[in-house]
């Protein structure tokens, strides 16, 4: 196995003492012009990955639709008349497959989404089986179920789960902007029990909702400043979902979403910095620069969760245009 893949289990030493950053240094960052931030994150970048590594994840919505919850951003929410499908919880055996044929397209990781609050305990005792199926193809597994009880962790950790993502999304100040029926600190209450799990934590969030500049140097500093940062970190861009009420959002300068990328890169060396959600709107020299500015994972398959990501050839071409290997 390459060391860049086996960081990608086993976090590297330099999580471990990591230094605090404040709001006005993270914004300093993306101050700077860009080519010498960009040089910045790319000197950081190496010094802790190979640069020409990207972790590939695919996803699969497990369970879709009529959410409770009200993130104004989401296709999920059943708050919202967004021409979305219901469905019930996905059988088993289709899950599997799912999971080996992304294994067998080169995905290493395979995460399934569940658009819940949280998941009550027969629907988690569903989700237990398929983490260890997944586990036993062989692949890293990967969740996002929403809020955790006490004692879930602990059974998402026993059935073998590497990864549970769970996006603080925006500034602990906008946040009550864009979702009402949770808060930041829930947020921040399950991060913790899936770390005191010993489940790795993938924790990122969404630019391009209506945030300041001030807003996007926060959320990366409360990532940063977690008592350890996340070893995943995913940077979504906002994709409009009509009938959401960011649904006419304009859309952000795509050399925002770069010092994003870069400011998240040096502000958390040793995380995965991942290009999420919007990149099938972007052009390949765009994602070229995300990957420059130091996103070194991204997701890989037709689709996200409910909305659509590049073609798998697309992407296949890209990294070999690039001289970029999967891990
Ligand atoms: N219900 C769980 C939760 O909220 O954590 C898991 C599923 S939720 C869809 C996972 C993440 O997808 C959200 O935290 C958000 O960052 C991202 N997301 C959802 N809708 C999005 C959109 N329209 N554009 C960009 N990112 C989005
Ligand atoms: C994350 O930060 N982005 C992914 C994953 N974690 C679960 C989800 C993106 C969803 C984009 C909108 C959709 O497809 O519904
Ligand atoms: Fe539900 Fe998650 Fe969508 Fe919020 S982001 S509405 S919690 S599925």
């Amino acid at each position: 196995m390459q060391a860049s893949s086996l960081s990608a289990v086993a976090p590297c030493a330099p999580n471990a003492a990591v230094r605090r950053w404040t709001v006005d240094e993270v914004l300093a960052l993306y101050d700077m012009p860009l080519m010498d931030l960009v040089f910045r994150a790319q000197q950081v970048h190496r010094e802790h990955f190979d640069a020409n590594a990207i972790q590939r994840s695919t996803l699969l919505s497990v369970k879709t639709g009529g959410c409770s919850e009200d993130c104004s951003y989401c296709s999920q929410s059943a708050r919202y008349d967004t021409d979305l499908e219901r469905e019930r919880l996905m059988p088993l055996d289709e899950v599997v497959a799912a999971a080996r044929a992304a294994k067998d397209k080169g995905a290493s990781r395979f995460c399934m989404g569940a658009a819940w609050r949280g998941p009550k305990d027969n629907d988690l005792d569903k989700v237990l089986a398929m983490v260890r199926e997944v586990k036993a193809l062989g692949m890293q597994t990967c969740v996002t179920l929403g809020m955790l009880k006490e004692g879930q962790a602990e059974k998402l950790k026993e059935a073998g789960l590497d990864y549970y993502n769970h996006n603080l999304d925006t500034d602990k100040d906008f946040y009550g902007q864009v979702i009402k029926s949770h808060t930041h600190d829930d947020r921040l209450d399950t991060l913790d029990q899936v770390r005191d799990a010993g489940i790795n934590v993938c924790s990122g969030g969404i630019i391009g909702m209506g945030e300041s500049r001030r807003n996007r140097a926060a959320l990366i500093v409360q990532l940063a400043n977690l008592p350890t940062p996340p070893e995943s970190v995913p940077i979504n861009n906002l994709v409009p979902i009509p009938g959401t009420p960011l649904a006419d959002r304009p859309r952000l300068d795509p050399f925002e979403f770069v010092r994003t990328i870069a400011a998240a890169r040096i502000a958390m060396p040793a995380s995965w910095v991942r290009l999420s959600a919007g990149r099938q709107e972007m052009s390949d020299e765009l994602q070229a620069l995300c990957f420059l500015a130091g996103a070194n994972s991204m997701f890989y398959g037709d689709h996200l969760l409910t909305t659509g990501n590049p073609e798998v050839d697309r992407d296949d071409a890209l990294f070999a245009r690039l001289g970029l290997k999967a891990v």
